[in-house]
């Protein structure tokens, strides 16, 4: 398994240990979660062969209108949300389309239950909970909630994104206790192999499951999705698209659209269906 990218090569876990490796170089970029193949190249270095089929993949846009995989074999990605910086739903709505189009299950996390202002998120958070999403609050403050997410991280692997300042690192360094172990000592072993902050890495949580982190909020964006993906990455609209008047129906001032008038109406929520709109403006500058 490829659990990060050192200036050197790539660290991939074998039975506990990390060996180095370079990738050969018809193969395609390797993203850290990846299965792959590998030979010993010379003692303690390898080579990568093969890349095993991926079960999800998560891209970050890159030159020339392309994409560059991240995040390999993703079965959750958690958004962590906070009361303080101010919580940017439209960013939030943007991560989950993507995992709706990617077979990856999304969740949130509320961190800093500690602050007060925390209950002004109460109701859009109940918003997505409706939609069957997976909710959590907690605070790596006062080490409250983490029960549940612990059971829930087991078994599988996760990223947490988010916006920068709500709690990613502090809750990956609560999770897990050897964070920088592995990384560090490959790091120190090779002079130019510093482990860039840039960078994804995959860490075992202590009580079970692994964690990508992904510093910045780059890992992935809407590069890949059309508008028609757009609206399929918000659930509540699936049931209502085969509704809309037209078949080509962009959901917005069109005659008839089943889902505006679902939002109009309290069906479905109008804050969703109106970051919606904005993120289709946004998509198509
Ligand atoms: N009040 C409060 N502050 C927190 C909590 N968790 C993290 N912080 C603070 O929020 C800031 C950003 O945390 P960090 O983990 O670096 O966020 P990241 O940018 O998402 O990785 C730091 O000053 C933390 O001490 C919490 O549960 N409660
Ligand atoms: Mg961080
Ligand atoms: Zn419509």
């Amino acid at each position: 398994m490829v659990v990060a990218h050192l200036g050197q090569g790539i660290a991939v876990e074998h039975d506990n240990e990390i060996i180095l490796c370079q990738p050969l170089r018809r193969l395609e970029t390797v993203a850290v979660g990846d299965k792959v193949m590998w030979s010993q190249a010379a003692p303690g270095q390898g080579r990568i062969e093969t890349i095993l089929p991926r079960r999800s993949l998560l891209t970050r846009p890159a030159r020339n209108n392309k994409t560059r995989p991240v995040a390999a074999n993703i079965d959750t990605v958690f958004v962590v949300i906070a009361a303080q910086p101010a919580c940017d739903f439209l960013l939030i709505d943007q991560y989950f389309a993507v995992c709706e189009n990617s077979g990856i299950a999304a969740a949130l996390i509320l961190n800093k239950i500690d602050l007060d202002q925390s209950h002004a998120l109460d109701s859009e958070l109940e918003v997505y909970r409706k939609l069957g999403y997976s909710t959590y609050k907690v605070s790596t403050k006062t080490q409250f909630g983490f029960d549940e997410l612990k059971r829930d991280l087991q078994n599988r692997v996760s990223v947490l994104t988010g916006q920068s300042g709500v709690g990613k690192t502090s809750i990956t360094n609560y999770l897990v206790n050897d964070r920088n172990l592995k990384t560090n000592t490959l790091s120190e072993s090779s002079k130019h192999g510093r482990h860039t902050t840039t960078a994804a890495t995959l860490y075992h949580i202590d009580s079970g499951g692994d964690l990508i982190d992904s510093p910045g909020v780059a890992i992935f964006g809407l590069a890949d999705l059309d508008n028609r993906q757009l609206a399929q990455g918000y659930r509540e609209f699936n049931a209502l698209m085969g509704k809309c008047k037209f078949n080509d129906c962009r959901h917005h001032e069109d005659k008839g659209c089943a889902i505006r008038e679902a939002a109009q109406n309290g069906e479905i929520a109008l804050s969703r269906y109106q970051r919606y709109l904005r993120l289709t403006q946004k998509m198509s500058l």
